[in-house]
């Protein structure tokens, strides 16, 4: 059976969603391309955005999506450098707040947050990042009064710098047989703008053997793109595999892990990068996702897309085709 899909903002480039359901209705928060000229680098050079739409829609398949215009601009930032990546958004008591990676003055990567009053923006940004934040690729997970950010990605992301939540001399990429850098995953404070703890690492085990997943495992190992989802009581954890392109995941107890990796949600899509959101929204499961067709494979020009997710009868992920090789 084909997989159903449709891509959801084809007049511009949109890449990296988050997805949540806000009183009802399905709030998207992209990633927002463009050609800046930038050239084509590991460091994610030509990923230079500079502000954030928000789009909302009340039938994810079918439905009218709503652009809400610009939401934040980089310009209106007071300690940014350049790159506003990957963002996501929770809601606390009536206030939004939006989570975004920004390199500072320096060139480094920290997460800062923006309020508003509504889901759909605009948002205004605080002074100064999280206090000890760094690398890239927020995603926001809810669990009752607890929320929690997963974040991290390699290369351009600089999580290669950290080691135990400290900036490292030097980066250091592990050797392959060393255990993989992982993501990591942090409750914020009560005020939703600060971290309540030291970040903790997000632990994948190999099925097999029961071992973290290796540096060299590259189909398999974490890169960047974290989100969490809960199905059945479980909760998954899925990444992107970055230089392998592939979309995957690993299941756990709790929160924290540690994940038992599964398999694979996406197969490589048209683009170097790949990078999702999986929400449920009216009893079905959705993955939002990004890829290069409509710009000819140009891959700091992703366009936002979303198809339907079904798991089999042991609560594992069928395995979507992304369409790229
Ligand atoms: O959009 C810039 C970066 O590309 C994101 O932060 C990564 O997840 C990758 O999609």
């Amino acid at each position: 059976m084909m997989t159903k899909m449709r891509y959801l903002v084809p007049e511009d480039y949109m890449a990296d969603p988050a997805v949540h359901i806000f009183n009802g209705r399905v709030y998207i928060y992209p990633s927002h391309d463009w050609d800046s000229g930038a050239g084509e680098n590991d460091n994610g050079d030509h990923f230079e955005m500079r502000d954030y739409h928000v789009f909302s829609t009340d039938d994810i398949m079918e439905g009218e999506v709503v652009d809400h215009g610009k939401v934040l601009d980089v310009d209106d930032i007071p300690w940014a450098g350049r790159q506003l990546w990957d963002c996501d958004v929770a809601e606390k008591d009536g206030r939004y707040y939006m989570y975004f990676p920004l390199k500072d003055k320096n060139d480094v990567f920290h997460i800062g947050v923006a309020v508003s009053d509504r889901p759909e923006g605009p948002f205004t940004p605080m002074p100064d990042p999280i206090r000890g934040s760094y690398s890239i690729d927020p995603a926001i997970f809810r669990e009752g009064d607890d929320y929690y950010m997963y974040f991290g990605g390699l290369w351009g992301g600089q999580l290669q710098r950290y080691r135990d939540n400290k900036a490292l001399e030097e980066p250091h990429l592990e050797p392959d047989e060393m255990p993989a850098i992982p993501s990591r995953v942090v409750k914020l404070s009560d005020d939703m703008l600060q971290f309540a703890e030291e970040p903790r690492p997000i632990v994948i085990l190999d099925p097999e053997t029961g071992e973290p997943l290796k540096a060299g495992d590259n189909s398999r190992r974490f890169f960047e793109a974290s989100w969490m989802h809960k199905y059945n009581g479980k909760y998954y954890f899925s990444y992107s595999t970055g230089d392998t392109h592939r979309l995957c995941y690993a299941v756990g107890d709790n929160p924290y892990g540690p994940f038992v990796y599964q398999g694979c949600i996406m197969t490589p899509v048209v683009g170097w990068t790949t990078h999702h959101a999986i929400v449920e929204h009216k009893g079905r499961w959705y993955i939002f996702h990004h890829d290069c067709v409509p710009s000819g494979g140009k891959t700091w020009l992703r366009s936002l897309k979303v198809a339907e997710l079904e798991y089999d009868d042991e609560g594992r992920i069928k395995t979507i085709d992304g369409g790229g090789s």
